[in-house]
């Protein structure tokens, strides 16, 4: 299949939060990101704040509503903080929107351009799964920072600024680098439709398929399928329950964030253990994986260059394909309700997603499922 339109990149990811000068902490002392723009009152925009965070060529902006009548104020009481915007870069936003609407999309902002002293920035959007907005980003011609209104921290709020300077050696952070993936959770038998929609309105690839029974522990299940774009840049897990002993996690996701939704964002490292060690140190919680998951790791995986024990010090998962091998590990969930998390990956030559470790990762996941009176 080839793609209707080039997509250059994840651009961005905007999650729609109740406080975004506190979400933005968050994100910068336990995931190492930098707050490298600012929008607010400050900045001139009245009815939103926003917090551009960046590591690596990982960009998250962290918006809040200022008035309960906007629009964000309204999802986040829905939804609780998630993400809200995938925001992809391609070299004509127009176009990318012209085609995916003729295809059938339903546009969310029509083609529009926003200008400042650093040039034209040129976005439009349309609807994916739940609320979530798919963004196209055109900066061809746009040299600023970020986005009009947006300015750098230190011009309005010197405080944070120095004490992040005098934090982490913040370019690298905790050492993530890309986006790797970003997988949604969607209703029971909407999985296919949304396959569907990738592959009509973008040209996107049905990549791989999981079924109950490759996927269903005692417990819980789910199935699951990847799109991903002719780059292989964008790829786009989609998962929905499937029926088991107990709740379903995706159901679980469903009831508490009220609709489907993003369920996990995965982000590269090139030092998994580095990395996870210092996350730890921040205060991130893994999941628990048992002891005996390493008993017989090298026999399932064979030969690899990281030491064992010090895998299983750390709690990553190993698991292999026909391409080479990949270590993984999922944070808890990141919000009160469990519904968002992380998942840190180090690909070498591997470009599945794990398969081998779905068994021991859904039982860790059903082990606090439990702790949370899951029925
Ligand atoms: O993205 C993936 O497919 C892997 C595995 O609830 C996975 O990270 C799938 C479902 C899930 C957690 C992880
Ligand atoms: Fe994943």
């Amino acid at each position: 299949m080839t793609d209707f339109f080039p997509i250059l990149c994840f651009d961005h990811l905007e999650f729609y939060v109740g406080n975004a000068r506190q979400a933005a902490g968050f994100y910068q002392t336990f995931f190492g990101f930098t707050n490298t723009a600012h929008r607010g009152l400050e900045t001139g925009s009245r009815k939103v704040a926003s917090y551009l965070m960046e590591q690596g060529d990982i960009r998250f902006v962290l918006s809040t509503a200022l008035s309960s009548d906007h629009p964000i104020a309204q999802q986040v009481l829905k939804h609780g903080d998630h993400v809200a915007v995938i925001a992809l870069e391609v070299p004509d936003a127009v176009d990318a929107y012209k085609q995916v609407t003729a295809r059938g999309a339903i546009g969310a902002i029509p083609p529009t351009v926003v200008e400042d002293e650093h040039g034209m920035l040129r976005y439009a959007a349309i609807h994916a799964y739940g609320d979530v907005l798919i963004k196209f980003v055109d900066r061809t011609h746009y040299q600023g920072i970020f986005a009009p209104e947006f300015q750098p921290p230190s011009l309005i709020q010197p405080a944070i600024s120095d004490s992040l300077e005098n934090s982490v050696p913040y370019h690298q952070g905790m050492g993530l680098q890309t986006i790797d993936h970003i997988v949604a959770n969607v209703e029971l038998g909407a999985m296919d439709q949304w396959v569907q929609f990738f592959a009509d309105t973008m040209g996107f690839e049905l990549l791989v398929h999981f079924d109950e029974k490759s996927i269903s522990t005692e417990y819980s299940a789910l199935m699951s399928k990847v799109v991903q774009d002719g780059s292989k840049k964008i790829k786009l897990p989609i998962n929905e329950p499937a029926s088991g002993k107990r709740k379903s996690q995706i159901q679980e996701y469903l009831d508490f964030h009220e609709g489907a939704g993003i369920q996990h964002i995965a982000c590269s490292t090139h030092n998994i253990i580095e990395t996870v060690i210092k996350l730890r140190q921040a205060g991130v919680e893994f999941l628990h994986v048992p002891l005996t998951y390493y008993e017989d790791l090298e026999v399932r995986v064979g030969k690899i260059k990281e030491p064992i024990a010090c895998l299983a010090e750390l709690g990553i998962l190993v698991d292999r394909d026909q391409d080479g091998y990949l270590l993984q590990i999922f944070t808890q969930p990141v919000e009160d309700r469990p519904t968002l998390f992380f998942e840190i990956i180090e690909r070498h030559g591997a470009q599945s997603f794990g398969e081998g470790n779905f068994k021991s990762l859904f039982e860790a996941i059903e082990r606090e499922q439990a702790l949370r009176g899951n029925l």
